[in-house]
């Protein structure tokens, strides 16, 4: 076992683990990061692919924003589409900001070249990561490299930035944490096609036969998205019927969706979950080990990042000046947000999609329809009810 010394040990080589790194290191502060899957993985994970106005700014802040503010498109609003009308909600009209499409995978790619560059501990393929002391001062990050050999790294402080799946959170001790969940009966195929949008902003849109969204990677490749049933079989949906659905659902009258080779399929469960306090002792959580959102809000990577640049400046106090106030707000300061985007993805998901089962309970279904009706047309007419989508959508409170 090979023993070292650092001052933050962060759990995974996501957007959060890799913009904690950067961000310590710019005030002088060391990390080792320890990411269980390879580079080529973490940077080809198709995922998120919208970002507030705040995120820019923290990013570019951050000196992170080169490629992003040559390739990004910023976009001013949204479609909502329904009962075959498609409605645009103008953002810098309602709250005078805007977002920006550029994909977390480009993020990734960014941080994981410019650590690399820095020289930085950033070790890809490790196994049985462990964490342990966590009561003490000296907590202890345990991780095989890809080489086979085991590291005991001692650390001032863990920081938890290993997803939803990771080791982290159950490592806290028994019963601190509380934890409120909701998983969602339907899931989304996701596709990413070679082919220019046929859009010039996302398209939400509402149907009998479930949510579709139209988004974009770039002016080359699309991004699109298909409610389906949460155990649907990719096996199921050939690019054929994929495009057909996406045709049926999106139509309006004078519209062409242009279709191209599927590039990347996947179907992904929905769920919202927020576990807190997002600390205990020397162990910080950030980003999607601590909360989850269903995507139809686009939060779930902001929140990551959110998260990190209040962690960065807690962790800045707690180790490099031996200050802890901002580490002893740093849960509470992060869950303001945190359950604002988790109202907003709900209150967006619950507009959007179709309750599967309707065949059974007609009145039901007809109940959710004209309630979700009723709010499409007040978001679409009431320009306070726009506002609120709009002040929620691209991101409260502003992040700087
Ligand atoms: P990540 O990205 O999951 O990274 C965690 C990393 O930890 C590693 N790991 C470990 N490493 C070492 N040892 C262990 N034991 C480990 N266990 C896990 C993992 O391999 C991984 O690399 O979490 P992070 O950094 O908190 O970032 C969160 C975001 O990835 C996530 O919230 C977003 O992608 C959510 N999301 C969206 N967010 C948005 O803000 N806007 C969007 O438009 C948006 N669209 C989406 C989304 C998520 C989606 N899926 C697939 C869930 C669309 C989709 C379809
Ligand atoms: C995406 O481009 O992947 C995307 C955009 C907006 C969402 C969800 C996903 O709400």
């Amino acid at each position: 076992m090979t023993r070292e010394r650092t001052q933050v040990g962060i759990v995974g080589a996501g957007p959060a683990g890799l913009l904690l790194s950067h961000l310590l290191a710019l005030a002088g502060i060391d990390s080792v990061v320890v990411e269980s899957r390879s580079r080529a993985y973490c940077e080809a994970r198709q995922r998120a692919g919208l970002l507030e106005e705040g995120t820019v700014r923290l990013l570019r802040a951050a000196g992170l924003a080169g490629r992003l503010d040559r390739e990004g498109l910023e976009h001013g609003g949204i479609y909502l589409q329904f009962s075959g009308e498609r409605h645009h909600l103008d953002f810098r009209d309602l709250v005078g900001r805007a977002v920006t499409i550029y994909a977390q995978t480009e993020i990734v790619k960014d941080l994981i070249a410019e650590r690399t560059s820095a020289g930085a501990a950033l070790h890809f393929d490790v196994s049985g990561t462990e964490v342990a002391d966590l009561g003490t001062d000296r907590p202890l990050l345990r991780y095989t490299d890809a080489s086979g050999n085991r590291h005991e790294v001692g650390c001032d402080v863990i920081a938890g930035c290993d997803g939803f799946h990771g080791i982290c959170r159950p490592a806290m001790p028994d019963g601190l944490l509380t934890v409120a969940e909701r998983a969602y009966p339907y899931a989304w195929l996701g596709i990413l096609a070679d082919v220019p949008p046929s859009t010039d902003e996302l398209i939400y849109c509402r149907h009998p036969n479930g949510f579709a969204l139209h988004s974009m990677r770039s002016p080359e490749v699309s991004r699109l998205y298909l409610q389906v049933p949460p155990d649907e079989d990719i096996e199921d949906w050939p690019d054929d019927r994929i495009w057909a659905e996406l045709r049926h659902r999106l139509e309006v009258p004078g519209w062409e969706l242009e279709e191209g080779p599927i590039l990347e399929k996947s179907v992904t469960p929905m769920r919202s979950f927020v576990a807190a306090p997002m600390r205990s002792g020397r162990l910080f959580l950030a980003g999607d080990a601590a909360h989850i959102v269903p995507p139809t809000g686009a939060k779930g990577l902001n929140l990551a990042l959110a998260d990190v640049s209040v962690l960065a400046a807690a962790l800045i106090a707690l180790v490099r000046d031996s200050r802890s106030e901002l580490a002893d707000a740093y849960s509470e300061t992060c869950q303001n947000r945190v359950w604002r985007a988790t109202h907003f993805s709900w209150w967006m998901t619950s507009m959007l999609h179709v309750t599967p089962g309707g065949d059974e309970m007609p009145d039901r279904n007809e109940m959710e329809a004209q309630l979700q009706l009723s709010q499409l047309r007040y978001v679409t007419t009431s320009r306070a009810a726009a506002t609120t989508l709009a002040e929620n959508y691209c991101g409260y409170p502003p992040l700087c």
